[in-house]
């Protein structure tokens, strides 16, 4: 665990008129944020398509991958992943350039969380 230093709205007037710092140290107990991946629906890219990213970049079974392929398709949307925003930049790079590369229309996008 790290620790932050004292703030300026840490100092402190005492009786005699002089300035002092607290020097009580906070834990910094903040996480990261995190950033939900999404897929969205078309009309032309094919089921089976969105069922081998989600298996290949999302290391989904191919159980898992059909269900969140057919919750896209219903829905218009779904999250596929919570990630670092780093991991979660490369993992929507990764689906929309393999998408454009077969020239299917698909669109992965982040939010966060
Ligand atoms: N709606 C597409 C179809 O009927 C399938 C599809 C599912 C497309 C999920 C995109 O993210 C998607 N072929």
């Amino acid at each position: 665990m790290s620790y932050a230093p004292p703030r300026l709205s840490d100092r402190r007037e005492g009786s005699d008129g002089e300035t002092s710092v607290v020097t009580k140290v906070r834990p910094q107990t903040k996480r990261p944020p995190l950033y939900k991946v999404m897929l969205l629906n078309d009309d032309y890219t094919p089921m089976e398509f969105v069922v081998h990213i989600l298996e290949r970049f999302f290391g989904l079974n191919h159980a898992a991958a059909f269900e969140i392929m057919l919750t896209v398709h219903k829905k218009g949307l779904a999250v596929v992943g919570v990630f670092s925003f780093e991991l979660a930049e490369t993992k929507v790079a990764q689906v929309m350039d393999f998408a454009r590369r077969h020239q299917h229309p698909l669109q992965c996008t982040m939010e966060k969380e």
